[in-house]
């Protein structure tokens, strides 16, 4: 059986994510939803409260098979001790695939890890994690881009990070 990880930050996981999950499920049969650390932004919610968002979001779409985990280093480390040999990644346009490239390269150089591809809902597009937050801090309205519950989290964090 092929195990596929899908990888983000996460920060937050947003409806666009849970797109990608949901149509990685519908082609591999064993899904991990994998909480990583992009060392290149800095997160505004804890890698806890981050996996506890996937995991509700999850259930919540009846994703119940498909696993969720905190990756503290290397994906492809992840990848290699769970038995994963693909991972899956979304791409919304031009900057994502830009992005994307070194790093499908660099995890196939370390681990022989190949990156799969799908192509963002147009519906989806425009949804980040970034702009989600950036929407947010200026009071506007984000519940419509995030699975239900994770709006709240997000306005809190948010809040408290005001001090
Ligand atoms: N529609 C479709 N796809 C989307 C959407 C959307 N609306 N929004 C985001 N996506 C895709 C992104 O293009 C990306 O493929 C994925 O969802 C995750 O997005 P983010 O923003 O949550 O996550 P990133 O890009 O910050 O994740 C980077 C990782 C954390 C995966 C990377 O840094 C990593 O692998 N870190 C672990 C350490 C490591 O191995 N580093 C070396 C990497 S070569």
């Amino acid at each position: 059986m092929t195990t596929a990880v899908c990888p983000g930050s996460f920060d937050p996981f947003t409806l666009g994510h849970l797109d990608v999950v949901r149509r990685a499920r519908s082609v591999v049969d064993d899904v991990v939803v994998a909480v990583a650390r992009n060392a290149s932004k800095s997160a505004l919610l804890d890698a806890e409260t981050r996996l506890e968002i996937v995991r509700d979001a999850l259930s919540e779409a009846g994703l119940d098979d498909v696993r969720a985990a905190l990756v503290p280093g290397l994906l492809v480390d992840f990848c290699t001790e769970i038995g994963a040999t693909v991972v899956v990644k979304g791409l919304r346009g031009g900057a994502d695939l830009d992005a994307e490239l070194p790093m499908s390269h660099m995890n196939r150089h370390l681990a022989g890890v190949e990156t799969v591809f799908v192509t963002a809902d147009p519906a989806l597009a425009h949804v980040s994690s970034s702009l989600v937050k950036d929407v947010a801090r200026f009071d506007g309205p984000i519940d419509d881009l995030v699975p239900a519950g994770v709006g709240s989290v997000v306005r809190a964090a948010l809040q408290s990070s005001k001090g």
